[in-house]
């Protein structure tokens, strides 16, 4: 059995499922509460030392770091390849993940999204400058995106990989601010692939539950 320790309303955890799903992985959600008022319980700390969500079990390896779970599922799993075959592409699918773990998560996910949509959300008044400050650096992000990716139904082409299970949570979140709607409508090959992606079972199975 599989277990995955985490939240359904992370990104980081939906991507590990996603990488699941669309490898052909059973796996079980374990919820973990890492914003518990007392912070995360330590039986979590000891799979994750930062505290951070997911953590991975599978059989006897335990990993952290999404990164590093996303390339374990695809290389020790059998089912279809979610990593492109030649170097340069591979390349390109880990340059993915690097800007969107170094520049994506926080400036679209925390600066954007979580100001516009879900601290107002709970009445809460979203940080006018922290949302101004990051729309350069969410600009460049999008930009460089919709440089980067190959035509196709893909990020990269005709193959599903590990990069679209990494960027879709992300993207999908940032897409619900209204900055976010309007910074994608400028890049027209990444929106189409994040509206293919959406129609996707896997998506449509991992989307967290409504919490009030
Ligand atoms: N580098 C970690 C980042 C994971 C991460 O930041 N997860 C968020 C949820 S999406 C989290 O656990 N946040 C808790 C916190 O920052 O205290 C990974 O790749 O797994």
């Amino acid at each position: 059995m599989t277990d995955l320790f985490g939240a359904d309303y992370s990104v980081y955890v939906r991507a590990a499922r996603l990488a699941l799903m669309e490898k052909g992985v059973a796996h079980e959600l374990h919820p973990v509460d890492v914003f518990a008022p007392g912070g995360p319980p330590q039986e979590h700390l000891k799979r994750q030392p930062f505290g951070k969500i997911p953590a991975l079990q599978h059989g006897t390896v335990t990993l952290f770091e999404t990164t590093a779970i996303l390339r374990y599922v695809e290389e020790a799993c059998d089912g279809p390849a979610l990593q492109p075959e030649t170097p340069q592409a591979r390349a390109r699918m880990t340059q993915i993940q690097s800007i969107l773990d170094n520049y994506a998560y926080k400036t679209l996910v925390w600066d954007i999204y979580v100001e516009r949509v879900a601290k107002t959300r709970g009445g809460a008044p979203a940080d006018e400058v922290k949302i101004a400050s990051a729309l350069g650096l969410a600009r460049t992000i999008v930009a460089t995106l919709e440089d980067l990716i190959d035509p196709g139904n893909f990020l990269l082409g005709e193959q599903l990989t590990l990069a679209d299970c990494h960027a879709a949570p992300m993207l999908n979140l940032f897409e619900t601010a209204d900055e976010g709607k309007v910074l994608l409508r400028s890049a027209p090959g990444l929106s189409a692939w994040l509206e293919r992606f959406r129609q996707r079972e896997s998506f449509r199975s991992t989307e967290p539950v409504p919490r009030d």
